[in-house]
C-alpha cells in the first residue's frame, strides 16, 4: 500500500470522527431534554398499566425518596394502581447468608418464566443502607433473571428502619402486580426481625435450610420454623445427597410437633439443588396446591386482609412514634425529665405520662 493512500484514508476517517460528535450532541442534547421533561402522575400510571417497567422503576424510585413532593405523587400513583393489584402470588424466601437463597430465585424464577409467569424480584435486607446494596452480589447470582424479560428485579431499598424499609417493599409489590406481574419473591437475610416483617406480607412463606447444621448453627429461631409453610433442604447434590435425606426425615418429624396451621395446610419438607435445578418443579407444585387450598377454604384472602390491618397498625404506631421524637418541645422535656429520674426527682411513669401529656 501506498503512503499516499495511507495519508487519504487517514483523512476520511478524521472527517468521519467529526461528523458522529455532531450527531451525538444532538441525541444527547435531545436525551437531556426529554429527561429534564418529567412523566405525569396519569403518564406513569398508565404507563406501569401498560406493562412499562421504565415506569415502574421511576415510580417504585419516588415511593423510595425522601422529599415529600416525591411522597405525595407516589401516594397518588400507589391508589391509582391499587385496584389493578393483588391479583399475584407473593412467596418470602428466608434463610441463613450462604443457604443459596439468590441461587434458588435464580434456578425457580427462570422455570417460573418459562411456564409463563411474570416475575418480580426484590429484597429485604435492613444492612444493605449499611453495606450499600448486597443486592449487587445477588445480581451477579441471578445472571439469567436479569436478562430474562418476564422478570423484573429491584433492590432493596435502603432506610433507617425496617419498619419503613418494609412499607416500600409492600407498596412495590402494589405498583409490580398492577405492572402484571402475577408471582413475587421476596427474598430475605434470616436474622430475626426482617423475616417477621416479610412474613407479614406474603402468601408464602419458604425457608431454606441446609442439611446437617444444627439449629444454633443455621442461626435460625424456633419461631421461624413455626412461620414457614414449606421447609426445602437446599445444596441437596453431590455428597451431600444423603445428609439431605436424612435431615427431610428430621424435619418432618418436628413439624408434626407444631399445632396446625390455621391455613389448615400441613408444611411440606422438600429437597433441592438449586445449583443444579434440582426438584424446583416439585416446589412450585407444592405452592401451586398451597394456593388452591387456601383460595378455596377462604384463608388465602383472610391472610391478606389481617396484613392489611396489620400494616394499618404498624403505620401508625411508626408515624406517632416519629412525630413524638421528633417534636422539639418533647426533645428538651424528655432530657430534663431523664435528669429527674436520675435524681430520684420522679418516676420514669411519671415522666412519660408528663411528656405524652405535652403533646
Ligand atoms: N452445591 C450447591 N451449592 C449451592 C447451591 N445453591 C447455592 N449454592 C452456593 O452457595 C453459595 C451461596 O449462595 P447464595 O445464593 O449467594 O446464597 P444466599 O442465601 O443468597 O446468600 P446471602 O444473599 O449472602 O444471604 C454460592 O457459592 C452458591 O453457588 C446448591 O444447590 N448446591
Ligand atoms: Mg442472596
Amino acid at each position: 500500500m501506498s503512503k499516499q493512500t495511507d495519508k487519504h484514508k487517514a483523512l476520511q476517517e478524521s472527517a468521519g470522527v467529526s461528523q458522529v460528535e455532531t450527531t451525538n450532541q444532538a441525541i444527547i442534547a435531545a436525551l437531556k431534554k426529554r429527561r429534564q421533561k418529567k412523566p405525569t402522575t396519569q403518564q406513569l400510571v398508565s404507563d406501569i398499566l401498560a406493562g412499562n417497567m421504565t415506569a415502574l422503576s421511576r415510580a417504585i424510585t419516588l415511593i423510595e425518596s425522601t422529599n415529600p413532593a416525591h411522597a405525595q405523587q407516589a401516594n397518588d400513583i400507589i391508589t391509582a394502581c391499587l385496584p389493578h393489584a393483588n391479583k399475584s402470588v407473593r412467596i418470602g424466601i428466608t434463610g441463613v447468608p450462604g443457604v443459596g437463597k439468590s441461587t434458588f430465585i435464580e434456578s425457580f424464577g427462570s422455570y417460573l418464566s418459562a411456564i409463563g409467569k411474570k416475575i418480580a424480584v426484590l429484597a429485604i435486607d435492613p444492612s444493605s443502607s449499611i453495606s450499600k446494596g448486597s443486592i449487587l452480589g445477588d445480581k451477579t447470582r441471578m445472571e439469567d433473571l436479569v436478562k430474562d424479560t418476564n422478570v423484573f428485579i429491584r433492590p432493596s431499598p435502603s432506610g433507617t428502619s425496617l419498619g419503613g424499609v418494609a412499607r416500600k417493599t409492600r407498596e412495590t409489590i402494589i405498583l409490580c402486580e398492577a405492572a402484571g406481574f402475577n408471582t413475587i419473591l421476596i427474598e430475605t437475610v434470616g436474622v430475626g426481625q426482617s423475616e417477621t416483617a416479610v412474613h407479614s406480607m406474603v402468601d408464602f412463606f419458604l425457608l431454606l435450610k441446609l442439611a446437617g447444621a444444627g439449629d444454633e448453627l443455621q442461626g435460625i429461631k424456633r419461631g421461624i420454623i413455626e412461620m414457614a409453610d414449606s421447609i426445602v433442604i437446599n445444596k441437596a447434590d453431590g455428597s451431600n445427597v444423603k445428609a439431605a435425606k436424612i435431615a427431610k426425615v428430621e424435619f418432618n418429624r418436628a413439624l408434626h410437633l407444631y399445632p396446625k396451621k390455621a391455613s389448615n395446610w400441613q408444611p411440606k419438607v422438600m429437597l433441592c439443588s438449586a445449583l443444579k435445578n434440582e426438584g424446583i418443579e416439585t416446589i412450585w407444585d407444592s405452592i401451586h396446591t398451597y394456593v388452591m387450598l387456601t383460595t378455596k377454604n377462604g384463608y388465602f384472602d383472610q391472610r391478606r386482609h389481617d396484613q392489611n390491618k396489620f400494616w394499618l397498625i404498624e403505620t401508625i404506631k411508626d408515624a406517632l412514634h416519629s412525630t413524638f421524637f421528633n417534636n422539639p418541645t418533647i426533645k428538651i422535656a424528655l432530657q430534663q425529665q431523664i435528669s429527674l429520674i436520675e435524681n430520684q426527682k420522679t418516676t420514669p411513669f411519671a415522666a412519660a405520662e408528663y411528656l405524652l401529656g405535652l403533646t
